[in-house]
């Protein structure tokens, strides 16, 4: 009887040490997919900001109005009085119109749950939306959102933005991409680079007296980068305004920037954020 307890208790160890064995193993080769993963981008290296190295800007607050904290913001644009706005996540993709100073949605349009919206740009009046992972653009009346059109492209979409001439796309890795607005065939692409080294996750976008402003994914800083050379010609340092966000909150990155021209004014926002930031770049 003893000779039978001993056995059983001689399997029971076997199978725990194997089992123990097994699941040391599984971590150990989880772990290293993870180890071998390209290493996520720690944002600017401003060892020399201000100095020697890209220029490092700071801002003032000029306004601050309420935003949707439920608006998982990926694309922002003004546009004649408005902010227009494109949301992501599966089954709450949406496009909408916003009143500015008060965050009222005057106008929405939901997107099939199958689609993640991500970057819009407004383009020789034409509004255009990307999504993430399902490589098709939807081309919108701006005035009633109806869907004129779609269109395709190989990479993923992030973020959009015009140059008055040429759509400009972003596709998480750090090359912009310049499209004709009507055939949507790549005219030229610009890799982002500061000062030698590559700048990826290149998100969000807005062209803005002649560079292009990004904010670059899950940094507090947004980037100016030259569309000739792709070079980022400075930084602007972001990081208070989180102070204004909350902390209890599910709020996430920044993400959105829009610029009203007439008026100079520039607008940022961010993932789950309550307040929508006009803000003034100090150079
Ligand atoms: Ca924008």
């Amino acid at each position: 009887m003893a000779s039978k307890n001993i056995f059983f208790i001689l399997i029971a160890a076997l199978l725990l040490a194997s089992g123990i064995i097994f699941l040391r193993s599984g971590t150990f080769v989880l772990l290293n997919s993870i180890g071998n993963a390209s290493p996520l981008y720690a944002g600017p290296d401003l060892t020399h900001a201000g100095t020697t190295g890209t220029p490092l800007h700071g801002f003032r607050i000029v306004n601050i109005y309420p935003h949707d904290p439920e608006a998982f913001t990926q694309g922002l644009v003004f546009h004649k009085g408005h902010i227009y706005e494109g949301t992501g996540l599966y089954g709450h993709s949406t496009l909408r119109k916003v009143e500015p100073a008060t965050g009222r949605i005057v106008k929405v349009h939901h997107l099939p749950a199958k689609y993640f919206g991500e970057g819009i740009t407004i383009c020789r009046n034409r509004l255009v939306q990307l999504t993430w992972q399902s490589k098709t653009g939807f081309i919108y009346d701006p005035r009633s959102f109806r869907v004129l059109g779609s269109f395709s492209y190989p990479t993923e979409g992030w973020g959009i933005t015009c140059d008055g001439n040429n759509l400009i796309m972003s596709d998480g890795t750090a090359i912009l991409r310049f499209l004709n607005p009507r055939t949507f065939k790549v005219v030229k692409q610009v890799k982002v680079m500061d000062r030698g080294k590559v700048v990826p996750y290149v998100n969000e976008l807005e062209f803005i007296k002649g560079e292009i402003y990004a904010n670059i994914w899950d940094t507090r800083y947004i980037a100016r980068i030259s569309p000739h050379t792709g070079h980022v010609l400075g930084w602007i340092d972001l990081r208070e305004l989180y102070q204004y966000v909350g902390v209890n909150r599910k709020a996430d990155v920044l993400n959105g920037i829009a610029y009203d021209p007439e008026n100079d004014r520039l607008f940022v926002t961010g993932k789950y954020w309550p307040k929508l930031f006009e803000i003034k770049i100090l150079r």
